[in-house]
């Protein structure tokens, strides 16, 4: 959801809850999207999907907490590997190759993937499936976009999205902690939700490394560990494609990885949450709080099988 002012009926964060942030806010595109600022009026960024979460204030994520407690297993398995050890990475030149069930398949200079289309700054809750949460104004283009001009075929039902494989330059990628390289997938309507971004900045500037650069998922009504980072490859599948989690611990990690305060992890509870930069907890959302935006998509599904 983009950031907007609330509509009459929705209610509102106080503007004395918002993290101000001057050099996100100057900037003209982002402004003319969202807000209009007129005077002193208040700025309120719209995370929020349902009225439920409305009960509880909802602050960015500093920067700091944001760029310095990352999950990143190319550079490491704890949550201050990836900022110390990403910095020789290079996230420039890149490109990304579309393949599979398009019309339109190739590879892409990054400047010309994107060309063309809308840059969009929502601001999205995060939720880790480890119990850990953040706020995140997030930049980027529409999933839906890019996967619209690669025109789909009639057999594309899925896509599965691959993370660079660097040994030399990602020191994680020397032991096989975990497979790489990482890869993701969602179903083709997942992709198309307007929701599903492909972030290349946070709070106004380029993402730095360890958030994925120069291009990474953000689906923000599911897990985490779906927000493929450092994406090189996006491929239109007929099967639903494996992903580095399930393929891991199939028993704890699904597919689909809606955030479901009621279906628990096999070794902890998914009802309530950290968010990072507070001390109490609190109860984690149905979708992440996205109710409205997706839940159409999994009418009839039972989502304690389908987790
Ligand atoms: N390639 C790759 N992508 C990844 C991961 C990873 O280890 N490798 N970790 C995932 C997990 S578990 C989370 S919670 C988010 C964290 O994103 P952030 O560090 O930008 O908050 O990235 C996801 N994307
Ligand atoms: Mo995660």
């Amino acid at each position: 959801m983009l950031i907007r002012k609330p509509r009459a009926g929705e209610g509102d964060i106080p503007s004395s809850e918002i993290t101000p942030y001057e050099v996100y806010l100057d900037r003209r595109r982002f402004i003319a999207q969202s807000v209009t600022l007129a005077g002193a009026a208040a700025f309120v960024p719209s995370i929020l999907g349902a009225s439920e979460s409305r009960q509880q204030s909802e602050e960015l994520t500093s920067f700091e907490d944001i760029t310095h407690y990352n999950n990143f297993y190319e550079f490491g398995t704890s949550k201050e590997d990836p900022a110390q050890y990403s910095g020789s990475f290079k996230p420039k030149p890149w490109s990304v190759q579309i393949a599979g069930e398009c019309g339109n398949p190739g590879t892409f200079a990054l400047e010309d993937f994107l060309k063309g289309h809308e840059v969009v700054e929502p601001v999205y809750r995060m939720r880790c499936v480890e119990a850990w949460s953040m706020v995140i104004p997030w930049r980027g283009v529409r999933l839906r976009d890019v996967l619209i001009k690669a025109q789909p075929t009639g057999n594309a039902k899925f896509i599965k999205m691959t993370s660079v494989l660097r040994p030399e330059e990602m020191l994680g990628q020397r032991h096989q902690v975990i497979p790489f390289p990482y890869v993701e997938g969602l179903r083709l309507d997942e992709a198309l939700n307007e929701m599903t971004l492909l972030a290349t900045g946070l709070y106004g500037k380029d993402l730095l490394n360890q958030n994925g650069a120069p291009l990474r998922l953000v689906t923000p009504w599911k897990y985490g560990f779906k927000g493929v980072k450092s994406i090189v490859k996006i491929e239109f599948t007929q099967e639903m494609p494996e992903n580095t989690w399930q393929v891991m611990a199939a028993n704890e990690y699904g597919f689909y990885a809606n955030v479901n305060p009621d279906v628990d992890h096999p070794r902890w509870s998914q009802a309530r949450e950290r968010r990072i930069g507070e001390f109490t907890r609190r109860p984690t959302l149905m979708f992440n709080g996205y109710t409205e935006q997706v839940a159409h998509m999994y009418k009839g599904m039972d989502l304690t099988r389908w987790y």
